[in-house]
């Protein structure tokens, strides 16, 4: 073969060769293959040294046409892959706004915390301060110091797991408030969520584990009329402002007087809470001078409140996690 064919049958291979191609990786080792340095155009025209003088220049300027319809090929074809590339590009980026979206649906607030939200919001809105503290408590925090000693009748009202090492779980909140006082000069107005132990045999009323809210409020002259103003407003703030509200007596160890609260609710007078006067010896237990302050406070069950409240029929309901029962919250 001439080197003028040679060059001509270059030429149709390479341009089949750059049309077939589909990757821009290919078009590239094409050129390197046919136009690079150690290509095969360079190759072929190593052959011109054997050519006569006239015949070079007919040669070279054909070598120059078939390099640059290479070349162009090349071109052309590297703009019609670019341009597939993006297009790909774009069509696997589409984002189908028809599609149905991913349902995730929203999570709710239980109903215990809900009742927990409204009281707290209401007392701190009277200007309590929220108090917390241990479950894991000792015998002088839960009783001693709550006017409730070893041999007091009162110890078998609430029944209380005893841990080892003189340590029990807490039957009330009222510790809480022991350590507040401890560690406060009144006045103080405080207020004691948390959860609470009693070892009662479980049914629809009662559990073994469940959450109290607990009001104290310590200060000069306050008196029975106080707290009663004080219970009235709240309950007619969670149940409604005609509520019915009636308080009747009866026995704490650590308030006295002390009374029971009901609310007439659903055409029922439901019991819905207790209350008293600090006892003075609670005053003195953690310091205070019972001949100058004086102070009140009322604790409920918060299980309760949410039952009278959505007329839930089973306390145990409120633990299940049952999610046909809580969506309706
Ligand atoms: C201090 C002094 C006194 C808190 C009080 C009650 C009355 C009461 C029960 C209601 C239902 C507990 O959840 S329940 O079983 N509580 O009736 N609690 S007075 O008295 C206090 C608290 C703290 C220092």
């Amino acid at each position: 073969m001439t080197i003028q064919e040679q060059l001509q049958e270059l030429n149709t291979v390479a341009i089949d060769a750059i049309a077939k191609s589909d990757r821009l990786d290919d078009l590239e080792q094409l050129r390197v293959k046919y136009l690079g340095k150690k290509g095969q155009v360079s190759q072929i025209l190593r052959g011109m040294g054997k050519l006569s003088p006239e015949e070079r220049p007919v040669v070279g300027s054909l070598a120059n046409v078939v390099k640059s319809e290479v070349q162009a090929s090349l071109e052309q074809r590297k703009q019609v892959l670019q341009q597939a590339e993006i297009t790909a590009q774009i069509q696997a980026e589409t984002i189908d706004v028809t599609m149905p979206g991913v349902n995730r649906p929203l999570g709710r607030v239980h109903p215990l915390n809900g009742v927990v939200d409204r009281v707290l919001d209401i007392f701190v809105g009277l200007g309590y301060t929220v108090a917390t503290g241990p479950q894991i408590e000792t015998d002088y925090y839960n009783f001693e110091a709550l006017n409730t000693p070893p041999d007091h009748p009162a110890r078998d009202m609430q029944d209380t797991f005893y841990l080892p090492g003189g340590h029990l779980l807490r039957t009330h909140t009222s510790s809480v408030q022991i350590r507040y006082m401890e560690n406060h000069e009144p006045p103080i107005r405080i207020i004691a969520p948390g959860r609470v132990y009693r070892r009662d045999t479980v049914d629809a009323t009662h559990s073994a584990v469940f959450n109290q809210v607990e009001i104290l409020a310590i200060d000069k002259g306050l008196k029975f009329t106080d707290l009663k103003g004080t219970i009235k407003e709240f309950l007619q703030r969670m149940f409604g402002d005609e509520l019915p509200v009636q308080f009747r007596t009866s026995y704490f160890p650590f308030t006295e007087p002390s009374a029971e609260v009901d609310v007439q609710w659903q055409g029922k007078w439901l019991e819905v809470m207790g209350c008293g006067m600090v006892d003075p010896n609670v005053l003195q237990a953690v310091g205070y001078d019972p001949e100058i302050y004086t102070g009140f406070a009322a604790g409920f069950g918060v299980e309760r409140f949410a039952m009278v409240l959505h007329q839930i029929d089973d306390i145990r309901r409120l633990y299940n996690s049952d999610l046909r029962f809580l969506n309706q919250f």
